[in-house]
């Protein structure tokens, strides 16, 4: 398959190509929440959450493998980077109680993914201490037992948690996409500039692309 995309069209072969949703948890998206607590206005990262779901409609059906991130930490916190946990806003820490429950504490209901894109039977799903979804996981040694060489990212944020894997999978030698209308911040312009670096000078982060010519190409008649 492929598809128009940014810097040049996106080839890549579905058996060999993984689906990465970064941190679509309540915390981040839901009223009540981390993101909200801090300050953010979270109905930003909510609106992409329609977009998201026909992208994971759309590849589950065409047998596409499926991965979910959680930024989430053991709850004795002993996978936390100090620096995560120090810097930040001092009244809500990771690990304090939050609306939600602790914040950012594997198991806690705001760490939960949201309804609407919740895991499913035979997906995988990364508990990740860090911001990138390779730090201290598993995960290359999972997509590298699947056959997989490229990898189509959504979720949030942006620059943070997104940006991060993207550039993790790059130094590992996949050829990643990031899907434009499936990926937000809380800073807009910081999305923007994200979107513009991963995919200057020729690629050399990755590709970007909106989720439409995606759609298109997974539809059993573009198959
Ligand atoms: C942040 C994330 N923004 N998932 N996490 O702290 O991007």
């Amino acid at each position: 398959m492929q598809i128009p995309a940014h810097p040049f069209p996106y080839g890549f072969d579905l058996a060999h190509t993984a689906l990465v949703i970064i941190d679509m948890q309540r915390d981040f998206i839901e009223p009540g929440g981390f993101g909200e607590t801090l300050g953010n206005d979270v109905s930003l990262l909510a609106a992409i959450v329609p977009a998201c779901q026909a992208v994971l409609q759309a590849w589950r059906g065409a047998g596409g493998l499926v991965v979910h991130t959680r930024e989430a930490h053991r709850p004795d916190l002993s996978d936390c980077p100090p620096a995560k946990r120090l810097r930040g806003n001092p009244a809500l820490r990771i690990g304090d109680e939050g609306p939600m429950g602790r914040i950012l504490v594997a198991g806690e209901p705001g760490n939960q993914i949201v309804p609407e894109l919740a895991p499913v039977g035979g997906e995988i799903v990364i508990d990740k201490p860090g911001k990138g979804a390779f730090y201290a996981t598993g995960l290359h040694e999972i997509l590298q037992d699947h056959g997989i060489s490229h990898l189509v990212f959504m979720g949030v944020t942006t620059e943070v948690c997104v940006q991060t894997s993207m550039r993790e999978a790059n130094d590992r030698g996949y050829d990643g996409l990031l899907l434009e209308d499936c990926t937000e911040s809380y800073f807009p312009h910081f999305k923007a500039v994200t979107v513009e670096m991963l995919r200057a000078q020729g690629g050399i982060i990755g590709w970007t692309a909106p989720s439409a010519p995606l759609l298109a190409a997974l539809a059993p008649s573009g198959r």
